[in-house]
């Protein structure tokens, strides 16, 4: 096992002085930062599975190393990034490219680790060798009715393959759509993913949820049959209340107000949760928060304040996973960072004076509602979120550590360059 327990007790010994320092000249300036620490500790984001490797683009691919080569190798990889930072103690896989050859030997695996399985994804996005049919022109929404057939049992697979795993969602993406004008009636793929989709919600167990994520663009560059959020909140209304919206935050047309959508999903109780990343053009699956941090502090704002309108539980009740792909970091140190922008994005979140925000809207005092916001946007609160490691067990600074204990030359060593082949 790569870094011992005893080892992030070493590193947070010799960082323990400066990080008390900062927290409590920190402490001394917000309001209830116990409550804050406690709700991070809570917060967990699930890894995908297939962001552990080296990702790339069509135009070519730099593998650095040391990727997991098994589902298994993925899990301790998970484990891995879970002992440092105690925020990642959830995976979410991806079938066929997970398939777990013995279930219960895979659950146990990940629980001896204290992870759990989010959601499953299911991909008609790709032929798979020996597949009878093509989804060149779409899967669910595909004219064929063999192929749609093909992909709803593919679909209801991927439930099995999940509930085998103790994972409780069925995330749906559809590369379903058109890449010219005339090449597909809108409102009858509509209504053929409709009737699939359906087929797939009433396998679903009782107990599960059907997450529909859209995205505005690719691999269909004229429609996309699921493309945007108004398109799967319908379906998402018509198939039922085990059914919501998946929110993808590099799938929307540039400068869309995400936080707007978000407060709105939630407040119609229709968010599955989110696929963070970051972006500058497109779905570009960046580190989240390394591009527009604000933005992911302004999503956090609604969360925050939605969730406790509606009574929800922050860490239980909506789906929060990574999505990302890393073409030139180590694909680990990227999934900290993301980790470590979203925890810093909730705690900010949290200290929002909400009562004083409410004030100013109340009077349009637009200048003091944003001085509200960013006064907290511009406190420096990871300390706390460090502090919030160090109570659960992890390490005051995860990235260091990792680099410290020669992680990455260390997996090097034991799985060679072998090329993983899966993910986008
Ligand atoms: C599609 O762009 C997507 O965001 C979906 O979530 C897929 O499952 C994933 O990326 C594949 O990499
Ligand atoms: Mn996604
Ligand atoms: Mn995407």
């Amino acid at each position: 096992m790569l870094v011992h327990k005893a080892a992030i007790t070493a590193h947070n010994e010799t960082h323990y002085a400066q990080h008390a320092k900062a927290l409590a000249a920190l402490k001394d300036r917000i309001a209830d930062p116990e409550r804050v620490i406690k709700l991070v500790q809570e917060f967990q984001v699930a890894i995908p599975s297939w962001a552990l490797g080296t990702g790339g683009t069509r135009f070519g691919r730099f593998p650095g190393g040391g990727e997991p080569r098994s589902l298994e190798e993925k899990i301790e990889d998970v484990a891995l990034l879970h002992r440092l930072n105690q925020g990642s103690g959830a995976i979410s896989l991806h079938i066929p490219w997970d398939i777990p050859s013995n279930p219960k030997a895979i659950r146990e695996l990940a629980s001896s680790h204290g992870l759990r399985f989010d959601a499953v994804n299911s991909n008609t996005f790709q032929d798979q060798p020996g597949q009878a049919h093509s989804y060149k022109f779409g899967s669910l929404q595909h004219l064929n009715e063999q192929v749609r057939r093909q992909a709803i049992e593919h679909n209801m697979e991927v439930i099995r393959h999940g509930e085998a795993l103790g994972s409780q969602a069925l995330t749906v993406w559809l590369s379903d759509g058109s890449c010219f004008p005339g090449q597909l009636n809108f409102r009858k793929a509509f209504q053929r993913t409709l009737e699939s989709l359906q087929e797939i919600y009433a396998a679903l167990p009782k107990d599960w949820k059907m997450f529909v994520e859209y995205k505005a663009f690719e691999p269909n560059f004229y429609s996309m049959t699921v493309g945007d959020w108004g398109q799967s909140y319908l379906y998402a209304s018509k198939l039922g209340p085990q059914a919501y919206t998946l929110v993808d935050l590099g799938h929307h047309l540039p400068n869309a107000n995400i936080e707007q959508i978000v407060s709105l999903l939630l407040m119609e109780g229709k968010l599955a949760g989110f696929h963070f990343n970051d972006s500058k053009y497109g779905d570009d699956d960046l580190t989240v928060g390394s591009i527009n941090p604000y933005q992911l502090f302004l999503i956090f704002n609604e969360l925050v304040e939605g969730m406790d309108a509606r009574g929800m539980n922050h860490a239980a009740d909506l789906g929060w996973m990574i999505d990302a792909s890393h073409n030139v970091k180590d694909p680990l140190e990227d999934l900290l960072q993301s980790v470590e922008a979203i925890r810093l994005a909730y705690a900010q979140a949290l200290l929002v004076d909400q009562a004083a925000l409410r004030q100013a809207q109340e009077n349009n005092d637009v200048a003091a509602a944003q001085e509200i916001l960013q006064e907290v946007y511009r406190t420096d609160l990871r300390p706390l979120v460090a502090e919030a490691r160090l109570r659960s067990g992890g390490a005051l600074r995860p990235l260091d550590l990792f680099r410290e204990a020669g992680v990455r030359k260390a997996l090097i060593a034991q799985r060679g360059y072998h090329a993983h082949t899966t993910g986008l």
